[in-house]
């Protein structure tokens, strides 16, 4: 009988790991597991209680907001300010930052960047969604919160995860040892270690895009996804197109098939459609430490420098030699040249 592993007990071992901490983190892990477990009670019952629809309003993204994507906000919110281990939160659901001002939290010293609830649109047709986190240490936790605190680079992650509500619920998240995989058990309501030191295959055969955006595409993505189309047995060419429209979805299917997401810029968005601070920042930290790569189509996603909280960029992001052969293409490396083969070679 294999040991059954839970997050708590995960976290506490593995917390000798972190030589200056006491406790801080993993207590701010503890609280993120608490509040993916209340998140995904609801999420997993949506469609049996009224609390699906549009909420009425739009939040910054110009999006209508549905009720789920305020519940999640509200849980990991709420969990985050009683744990007392954040100073202060930045959402996807929340134009300006989110101080926590509880008793509990008046020395705490972590940031939390998070999207609540990613690709609530697919909850009505019962498609996996997600929610997304980052936590920075703040630069100083004597100074009033700031919003320029938030705009750290996204190397100087101290941790970054995803839960998944899927067929079944997993929380997976990296604080630079190693990248772990947690699935719910709902029978003693228990994230468990099902996924140890998950690592993201060199290359793949699947490519996530919205190819209905083609014709807005830069000119090296349109060549890359005609290079995936090519008959080419050496290369497992032509690839597989596997686009769900949920970012989680695709990206863990990546993380443990191997494959590559791109949301690149397009005329409609220069700057893409995916937030910086909570969705690629966290992503690109947990595949980086997962073997593979994330970058705006020329440069490192994590090496970028933040100007607003919820800035977009355009995400390159998945198995090294996928998302190096995207950026040949992005750097007009292949610009003409024959597609067929591996003009690379
Ligand atoms: P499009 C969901 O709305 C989301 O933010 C991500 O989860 C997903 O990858 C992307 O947008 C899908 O966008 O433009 O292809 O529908």
């Amino acid at each position: 009988m294999k040991r059954v592993i839970t997050l708590g007990q995960f976290i506490i071992e593995r917390q000798s790991d972190f030589p200056y901490a006491k406790g801080e983190l993993s207590r701010l892990l503890r609280d993120i597991g608490i509040a993916a477990k209340l998140v995904n009670r609801e999420v997993n019952k949506a469609g049996l209680v009224d609390i699906l629809g549009e909420h009425g309003t739009t939040n910054i993204q110009g999006e209508r907001v549905k009720k789920l994507d305020i519940y999640a906000n509200e849980q990991f919110i709420a969990a985050l300010g009683s744990g007392g281990e954040t100073r202060g939160i930045a959402s996807e659901e929340n134009d300006e930052l989110v101080p926590i001002t509880t008793a509990v939290s008046k020395n705490a010293k972590y940031l939390v960047c998070v999207d609540p609830l990613d690709g609530s649109s697919n909850i009505d047709v019962n498609v996996s969604v997600g929610t997304v986190f980052s936590i920075y240490r703040s630069t100083d936790s004597s100074a009033p919160l700031s919003e320029a605190d938030f705009l750290q680079k996204g190397v100087d992650q101290v941790a970054a995860g995803y839960v998944i509500y899927g067929s079944s619920t997993m929380l997976v998240y990296t604080t630079r040892r190693g990248v772990n995989g947690f699935t719910l058990d709902p029978s003693i309501g228990e994230f468990c270690l099902s996924h140890p030191d998950m690592k993201c295959p060199e290359t793949g055969t699947m490519y996530s895009i919205n190819e209905g955006n083609y014709a807005r595409f830069p000119e090296g993505v349109k060549q890359y996804i005609k290079y995936c189309q090519v008959e080419d047995d050496a290369t497992d060419r032509p690839y597989t197109s596997r686009y769900i429209g949920s970012l989680v979805a695709d990206f863990h299917r990546n993380l443990l098939m191997g494959g590559i997401f791109i949301y690149p810029s397009t005329a409609k968005s220069p700057q893409g459609k995916l937030r910086l601070l909570y969705e690629c920042n966290p992503l690109a930290f947990l595949i980086e430490e997962a073997g593979g790569t994330a970058s705006d189509g020329h440069q490192r996603i994590l090496e970028l420098t933040p100007t607003s909280l919820h800035q977009r960029t355009p995400l390159f992001i998945g198995s090294a030699g996928m998302v190096a052969k995207a950026e040949e293409f992005m750097r007009g490396s292949h610009r003409g040249e024959p597609l067929t083969g591996d003009p690379a070679s």
